[in-house]
């Protein structure tokens, strides 16, 4: 038998609701479409940061602060849609790290897990558990969770890198621990610089090593190796539609993305090809490395073009559109939480037919 109501009920339910509240209780009927809506809501909107118009920013900044002051000298990355969260995509932070030449950035460990993408300079390094790695211009290097870590500029120069964390995935889950260290000084090194890519870069695994993180055990996947995978791939000429030639840093160890929370990409478009329209349920940062071109992000009258080079950052938000065009050769490195929502089983694309 269905309900039936004779009065005005309206004044009934305020009232009701208003003295539910007072024992913690909420109607959930007025809330659920915004909780559970047909399609993605996105918080944040597609921006681009320019390399060349935020450089000046970094170089003041290391005249306003030093890295030993800062702990790490960064300018985040803010989606102009969060102002103040520190996020580029509501689950992830992106920032950019600068380190001067004799300057340490001290040891440091905390759960969230970070990636480097190098964009400028040479002569510095990274330090995970006691092994260095020197970092060049589309490096790509990983801070495992809870690993101590520190950075050195032992060159002449700036250097500049991107930092992605998982930052706001660990904040969600209220899983957050941080430790320093009391010394300014590097950490021991305690294994020679190459030495897991010895151990891990040749497709080859180490019997019994004991290694049991769910991150990947190559912790610079180097530029000038990924560049030459991708150059050999371009003359097979297998090319997506929606990708150009698209290439997943993974764990040689489960195949996963190497880090578990972050996935990333490496992606070579040859001047003049055009990708057609994708989108997804993970809101990507784009980087460019070489070459340049055009991201159209949206469709119709919201549709934003962004026209980019090398070192410049761009950020498509979830379940919106992207098309990229080369102007020449480019190659993109990207990264999103992806990997997370695959194994949640959350992530969705959608690839506009041609
Ligand atoms: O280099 O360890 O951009 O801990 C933010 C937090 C970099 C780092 C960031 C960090 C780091």
């Amino acid at each position: 038998m269905s309900v039936q109501f004779t009065h005005n009920i309206d004044p009934a339910r305020r009232d009701f609701y208003g003295r539910i509240g007072e024992r913690h209780l909420a109607p959930l009927w007025q809330v659920l479409h915004k909780l559970v809506t047909a399609t993605p809501e996105t918080a944040i909107v597609p921006h681009l940061w320019r390399y060349d118009a935020l450089r000046p920013d970094l170089l003041e900044a290391c005249e306003l602060i030093t890295a030993k002051e800062a702990e790490r000298r960064v300018l985040v990355l803010e989606n102009p849609a969060l102002p103040g969260e520190s996020r580029i995509t509501k689950s992830l932070f992106g920032g950019l790290q600068i380190i001067l030449p004799g300057e340490i950035a001290a040891p440091h460990r905390h759960t969230q897990a970070a990636l480097r993408f190098v964009l400028e300079g040479e002569g510095a390094y990274t330090s995970v558990d006691g092994e260095r790695t020197f970092m060049r211009p589309g490096d790509f290097v990983i801070t495992p969770s809870w690993t101590w870590h520190d950075h050195g500029n032992v060159g002449n120069g700036p250097m500049v890198w991107l930092d992605g964390l998982d930052m706001h995935m660990v904040k969600l889950f209220e899983a957050s621990f941080r430790e320093g260290s009391d010394t300014d000084l590097p950490s021991a090194v305690v294994r020679p610089e190459g030495d897991s890519e010895a151990r891990y870069g040749a497709n080859l695994l180490p019997v019994d090593d004991g290694y049991s993180r769910p991150t990947s055990p190559v912790f610079n996947y180097r530029y000038d190796r990924t560049r030459e995978a991708l150059v050999e791939m371009q003359r097979r000429e297998e090319w997506s539609l929606w990708h150009g030639l698209k290439l997943k840093y993974a764990n040689p160890k489960t195949g996963d993305y190497a880090i578990p929370t972050i996935a990333t990409f490496i992606q070579l478009l040859p001047r003049g090809f055009k990708t057609a329209p994708y989108r997804s349920t993970a809101s990507t940062v784009f980087v460019c490395i070489e070459g340049g071109g055009k991201s159209v992000i949206g469709e119709g009258a919201g549709a934003r073009t962004f026209t980019w080079g090398p070192r410049d950052i761009w950020v498509v938000p979830s379940w919106t559109f992207v098309g990229h065009e080369a102007g020449s050769d480019a190659v993109l490195f990207s990264y999103s939480d992806q990997g997370v929502q695959e194994k949640l089983g959350l992530f969705r694309e959608e690839k506009r037919p041609t």
